[in-house]
């Protein structure tokens, strides 16, 4: 089996293209791991890999993450116009498994690590059938990943490692409440540490730790943090702002090697907030939560939504002030989407402001949402204008280079630098910062 993870189309329509990618998923690695006996995989990441389009290979695995699942779409008629067997996965095709299923022999909805087993099998008598659709229930099991098959490719310093999946929290625009309804489901503490244990074997010293709210069970998290931290390695992750009120908690985490954390900010108006349902989030204490945890050791990395109902051009313009202000060394933005199978989008379809139905072109950087104060075309050149604006020069000096972090943690510090660096030339091409 040939596992594709693609790339992006950027503006113009051409596949991103880049010679080195720093963050390099899970899916694959964990695919080719959960393979029956007698099957073997190869990995092609598209963002830094030609596609081998003479493959030997019997079957084509496509993944695909929010509008990659565009790009995966051509390759998969490619592919079948050459006489493959084509499926197709991943996050976006479980949310749309009808518009992908046009393209393929099968679709695998949600988690494979039952299927994809039953898929194999059927492959082998010639059963496959078009759908196959799980959900992890209790506790994630999963197998070694198959690492091997990525590590000697250009990408970053650092592994990605699995701790739960899902989240227990609601907000209405999330691709993640979506696709788990809630449900939080995590691998044993033993499980994560025997792969952070391999990554380390494999001469990695850094690890990416893939949850969508890691401090979603703090008990959960304490033990984790007090089994990496013997191992002397540094990881990112991400999770709701609350771990700034969990002292004790802040402090395990950057002791056991957290130097960053990515935290969904969405907007600083509390109307906007409610209207998203994520009450929990009070932008009138983010300040006051950013600077607790920058000087527990943790930098921070930030998701900001643009265009949500209650947003206006001022309250935009005033998120530039809060992000320069901010203790934030990494922000990024993203127009708010209609992913299918959202609230958002059970709200909006019937309404008329949707600008555009075609979900698989949906980017963060176009909006297709035209909202009471601010037409969609509004909103997308706000959503630059924020860029450009939080991405200047001199904005960038001074939360890296310039700032009190410089002085306490200098090579992390001009990590970032060269982070907004590239982010800020991503957005002088059109392309919206998050795929390093
Ligand atoms: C690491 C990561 C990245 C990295 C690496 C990307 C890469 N291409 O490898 C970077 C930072 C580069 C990135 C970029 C993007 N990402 Co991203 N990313 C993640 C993150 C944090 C972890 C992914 C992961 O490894 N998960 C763990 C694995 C095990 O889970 P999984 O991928 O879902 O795979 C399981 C199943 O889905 C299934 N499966 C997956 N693929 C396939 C394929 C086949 C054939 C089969 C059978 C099954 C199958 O099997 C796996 C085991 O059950 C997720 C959040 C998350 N919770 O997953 C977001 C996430 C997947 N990303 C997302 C998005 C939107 C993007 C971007 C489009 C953002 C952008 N601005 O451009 C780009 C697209 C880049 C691309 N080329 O695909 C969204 C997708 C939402 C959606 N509606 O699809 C997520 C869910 C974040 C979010 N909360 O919204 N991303
Ligand atoms: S807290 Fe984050 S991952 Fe969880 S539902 Fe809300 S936006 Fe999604």
């Amino acid at each position: 089996m040939l596992l594709i993870q693609p790339t992006i189309y950027d503006e113009r329509g051409v596949p991103v293209k880049k010679s080195k990618l720093y963050f390099v998923g899970l899916g694959m690695p964990l695919l080719a791991a959960l393979l029956p006996d007698g099957w073997t995989a190869d990995i092609c990441i598209e963002t830094i890999e030609d596609i081998p389009w003479d493959t030997d290979a019997d079957i084509i695995g496509l993944g695909g993450m929010g509008h990659a699942a565009n790009r995966a779409k051509d390759i998969a008629t490619e592919f079948k116009r050459r006489g493959k067997t084509v499926i197709m996965g991943g996050p976006m095709v479980s949310l749309v498994p009808e518009l992908a299923a046009d393209y393929c022999d099968a679709v695998v909805i949600g988690d494979a690590e039952e299927t994809v087993v039953e898929l194999c099998h059927d492959l082998e008598s010639g059963t496959l059938k078009p759908r196959y659709s799980d959900k992890v229930k209790g506790t994630l099991i999963t197998p070694l990943p198959r690492y091997d098959l990525v590590v000697g490719k250009k990408i970053g310093d650092f592994l990605p490692v699995q701790a739960g999946r899902g989240c227990p929290h609601t907000c209405k625009f999330c691709s993640i409440y979506c696709l788990y309804r809630g449900h939080y489901a995590r691998r044993p503490v033993d499980d994560v540490i025997r792969d952070i244990q391999a990554i380390k074997d494999l001469g990695f010293s850094k690890f990416l730790l893939i949850d969508d709210n890691i401090v979603s069970h703090p008990t959960y998290l304490a033990e984790l943090c007090e089994r990496i931290k013997p191992l002397k390695m540094t990881w990112m992750s991400q999770c709701s702002i609350r771990i700034a009120d969990k002292p004790e908690l802040l402090k395990l985490v950057a002791e056991s090697g957290c130097r960053v954390l990515s935290f969904g900010l969405e907007s600083i108006s509390k109307e906007s907030l409610l209207a998203m349902d994520k009450k929990w989030c009070d932008p009138g204490d983010y300040a006051r939560v950013l600077r607790v945890v920058t000087d527990a050791g943790i930098e921070i990395a930030s998701e900001m939504i643009v265009g949500i109902d209650t947003d206006t051009r001022q309250s935009l313009m005033e998120t530039i002030d809060f992000v320069t202000a901010s203790d934030i060394v990494a922000p990024k933005f993203y127009c708010l989407t209609p992913i299918p199978g959202t609230d958002l989008y059970n709200e909006l379809k019937d309404t008329g402001r949707i600008t555009d139905p075609d979900v698989l072109s949906y980017t963060p950087a176009r909006a297709v949402i035209d909202t009471p104060n601010l037409k969609a075309t509004e909103v997308q050149e706000l959503f630059w204008a924020i860029y450009r604006q939080v991405y200047t020069v001199s904005a960038i000096l001074r939360r890296t280079v310039l700032h009190r972090r410089m002085l306490a943690r200098p090579g992390q510090t001009l990590f970032f630098l060269m982070v907004n660096l590239v982010y800020r030339s991503q957005i002088r091409r059109g392309i919206s910062p998050n795929i390093l």
